[in-house]
């Protein structure tokens, strides 16, 4: 697709691959993690890769794993690339700075989502029934409206299609009562600490997706953490009730490919030079905003 390494590439059993991520094994107890520089809008990759992309993700991922460290354990071991694949052709170049190597969790069978606005699905779902994931909401909230309070919402995990909302009760018939309730408590307490960090930097944080699994007995933060993939961010100065804020990292893209009148079917457009640059620029801007620190300075990151 993109000439860039893929699962076929590594000399490592390649386990899964989301839309951005692959996963490998590295031995019985430890998962190597890589991220591409796959880009997707409205749920359909694009044929060209936003360089660093990948890199920003994982460095994103490496500063909240840090500053959450009080909140929960996690299952990071290491951001440098492992010695099997130092020397490994042409790959190491590549790899530097987007991989991540980490113990094998057992998943929980639900996502754990927070939603501290109504967006995206509980919007739509907020509009039908005026409840959230099943919770009776108040009358007369508008899209995009800060919510009372930061609300557990879990959903399924699907293996094909979109996961399906669900609510605390069914969660817990998923993963037994005491789970779901320590799920909530670490879900939400990740939430607050993140959402507060970002709003003194103009960011809000509306929503993010928690993968949670257990290590050595304890629930566990894993998979990629608060990122612009796994959340959305919306600049604070571009925020108000009634409508769709501007997605701080895709907007630029999803602006373009509205313009052009694509279907948003496959196979999208091909984009053009500088909306890759303006994307993977957002997605810099991204992580220095949050962290306050120079992506210059990430393992990898190009000029
Ligand atoms: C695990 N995923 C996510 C995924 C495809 C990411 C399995 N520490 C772990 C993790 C993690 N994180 C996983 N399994 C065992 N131990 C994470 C959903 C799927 C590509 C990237 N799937």
């Amino acid at each position: 697709m993109s000439g860039q390494p893929g699962p076929g590439d590594l000399p490592l059993r390649h386990l899964a691959s989301g839309k951005v991520r692959d996963i490998y094994e590295l031995d019985g107890q430890h998962l190597l993690f890589v991220a591409s520089d796959r880009m997707s809008a409205f749920d359909v990759i694009m044929a060209e890769p936003i360089p660093d992309k990948g890199r920003v993700l994982t460095a994103i991922t490496a500063f909240w794993l840090e500053h959450l460290a009080d909140v929960a354990p996690n299952h990071l071991v290491s951001f440098d690339v492992p010695e099997p694949l130092r020397n490994a052709d042409g790959v190491e170049p590549y790899l530097a700075g987007r991989v991540m190597v980490v113990r094998r969790a057992e998943m929980l069978p639900i996502e754990c989502i927070v939603r501290g606005y109504l967006s995206g699905s509980a919007w739509a779902e907020y509009r039908q029934t005026q409840s959230m994931h099943g919770t009776p909401l108040p009358a007369g909230l508008r899209q995009s409206e800060k919510l009372p309070e930061p609300v557990f919402t879990p959903s399924t995990k699907a293996a094909e299609g979109h996961d399906e909302n669900i609510s605390f009760e069914a969660a817990a018939a998923l993963s037994g009562e005491d789970v779901a309730a320590e799920a909530r408590r670490v879900s939400l307490a990740a939430y607050q600490k993140a959402a507060d960090l970002a709003a003194g930097r103009g960011i809000i944080i509306a929503d993010t997706k928690f993968e949670l699994g257990w290590i050595d007995g304890k629930l566990s933060i894993c998979d990629e953490v608060l990122t612009p993939d796994s959340s959305r961010f919306w600049p604070a100065d571009g925020w108000q009730p009634g409508g769709t804020p501007p997605s701080f990292d895709k907007q630029p893209l999803r602006d373009w490919l509205e313009a052009t009148g694509w279907d948003k079917a496959p196979p999208p457009p091909p984009l053009p030079a500088d909306v890759v640059e303006a994307t993977r620029a957002r997605y810099v801007e991204a992580y220095e905003r949050i962290t306050g620190r120079s992506f210059a300075d990430w393992p990898g990151a190009t000029a």
